[in-house]
């Protein structure tokens, strides 16, 4: 079995033991799923695509993101969603080392219903790429919402990938296998994936290197939808 497989399976095996013993899974279905090769997709609005580790990739986004919008659910109670995020370039987590208006570096994904109703459903973190040393740590806060702490790349699937520019700015992909279950009942689902992040450093001789100096992108994406009862 791959190493992918078993951790897919490992995820769903962990959440049906975690559920009730009296649950019944009545439905488990598969209602998106995208490697994005075809670079086409009518589900998903402001799409951008780039080649990136031998893939073709959703992104790479930089103080923007993209909406994923499902309709026609069948009646479910659970949704889950798994996806690649490549975090590109010299993220900073929590904070920018910036001693004035410090900010951290966020990514967000929202679930919702519609453009202006969301369930309160937001997983707002931090990312950082950057060396961590005794004296010196730039943390991030996944898996977990910001602000906690943890050490840089906390997490991570595969590290010290290549970075997606070669500009001075910019550095190594961090690649982490995101996976999270929310409850959800209503038939559309509406997710909005973006980030703020903090870069007044990436400009030189009047040039904006921010997209170089930090990025992220998302591959392999899945949205299974599950009624237990
Ligand atoms: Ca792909
Ligand atoms: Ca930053």
């Amino acid at each position: 079995m791959s190493k992918k497989l078993f951790f897919k399976w490992f995820f769903l095996g962990f959440f049906i033991i975690s559920c009730s013993k009296n649950d019944k899974i009545l439905l488990d279905k598969i209602v998106y799923q995208n490697d994005f090769e075809s670079n086409i997709d009518n589900n998903i609005s402001n799409a951008t695509f780039t080649k990136y580790n031998n893939s073709t990739v959703l992104g790479d986004f930089n103080n923007s993101g993209f909406r994923l919008n499902l309709e026609n659910l069948e009646q479910h109670n659970k949704i889950l969603i798994s996806f690649d995020l490549y975090i590109h370039g010299s993220w900073d987590g929590n904070f920018n080392r910036f001693y004035d208006k410090d900010k951290p570096d966020l990514w967000k994904m929202e679930l919702g219903i519609s453009d202006t109703y969301y369930n309160n459903d937001v997983f707002e973190t931090t990312f950082s790429n950057s060396p961590c040393a005794s004296t010196y740590c730039l943390r991030q806060s996944y898996p977990n919402n910001y602000p906690h702490s943890n050490d840089p790349k906390t997490g991570y699937h595969q590290v010290n990938l290549s970075p997606i520019c070669t500009d001075e700015f910019g550095g190594p992909t961090t690649l982490y296998k995101f996976e999270k279950v929310l409850n959800h009942k209503d038939s559309t689902a509406i997710f909005n994936f973006y980030d703020q992040l903090y870069q007044p450093n990436a400009f030189k001789n009047g040039v904006n290197y921010t997209k170089c100096d930090e990025s992220w992108s998302i591959d392999n994406l899945t949205v299974r939808i599950l009624y237990l009862k």
